[in-house]
């Protein structure tokens, strides 16, 4: 055996075995435990711009939007930080449905969470021509045409990302897919809150990623069947 066939084979390995650590191993756990927390705003709530609808009104204006890209609640909890165990191998399975709709001419959810090799149905509940386009840098980008009577297309994604998502017919069409690494992902709701659930025991960390704001990270240990608080707090 010549020494590039021995260098060949080291590189086929290698590759193997980082392709094998980095996946995710779905199961079932027992005695799960649960990480919760609040993530808010620190500062003055930023003002809502109002969105100019000037396409397909009849379907598209039928209430008014806001762009979503920091949304404030009453008590200060900030909406749409993706909160997510990074690294973990092994745990509870996927979720079995990942949805995201294109409703009034809007992306419902703003941030949608599917894991990786998973299956995203994308409806238009609208009757009306919109084009799906992403921007990925990892995945395969997606750029689809779903006219009116397409009521569902789907997509899959391959590499963890948090991919920037457009229609290209309504420009103020504007959200986020979340190709996600392991089903310990979840997005904070109006008030801020989140729960990742079934999670094994052990200490992880915890990451908060906002679509404007950045990224934050902590460490947080969990026993078998045992809660966990982490709270996290953005400023612009
Ligand atoms: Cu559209």
């Amino acid at each position: 055996m010549n020494i590039k066939n021995i260098i060949k084979i080291v590189l086929t390995l290698l590759v193997f075995s980082l392709t094998a650590f980095a996946q995710y191993t779905p199961g079932t756990v027992s005695n799960g435990g649960t990480i919760a927390g609040t993530i808010s705003f620190d500062g003055t709530a930023p003002v809502l711009k109002a969105l100019k609808i000037e396409k397909d009104v009849k379907v598209c204006a039928v209430h008014e939007k806001y762009k979503e890209d920091v949304v404030v609640g009453e008590s200060g909890g900030l909406k749409n930080v993706v909160v997510y165990i990074d690294g973990i191998k092994s745990g509870k399975e996927w979720e079995t449905k990942y949805t995201l709709d294109q409703n009034g001419c809007w992306f419902e959810p703003h941030v949608v969470i599917v894991g990786v090799g998973q299956k995203l149905s994308i409806l238009n509940s609208d009757g009306i021509l919109h084009n799906i386009h992403t921007f990925s840098k990892l995945n395969k980008p997606l750029n689809k045409a779903q006219p009116k009577f397409k009521k569902r297309i789907s997509a899959k994604f391959t590499k963890a990302e948090f991919i920037k998502l457009r229609c290209d017919v309504h420009a103020w069409m504007s959200g986020w897919i979340v190709a996600a690494a392991n089903p310990y992902y979840v997005t904070t709701d109006e008030a801020g809150n989140y729960t990742l659930t079934g999670v094994p025991a052990g200490t992880y960390t915890l990451k908060f990623w906002h679509e404007t704001l950045g990224e934050q990270s902590t460490e947080v240990t969990i026993g078998a069947g045992g809660s966990a608080k982490a709270d996290a707090k953005f400023s612009s």
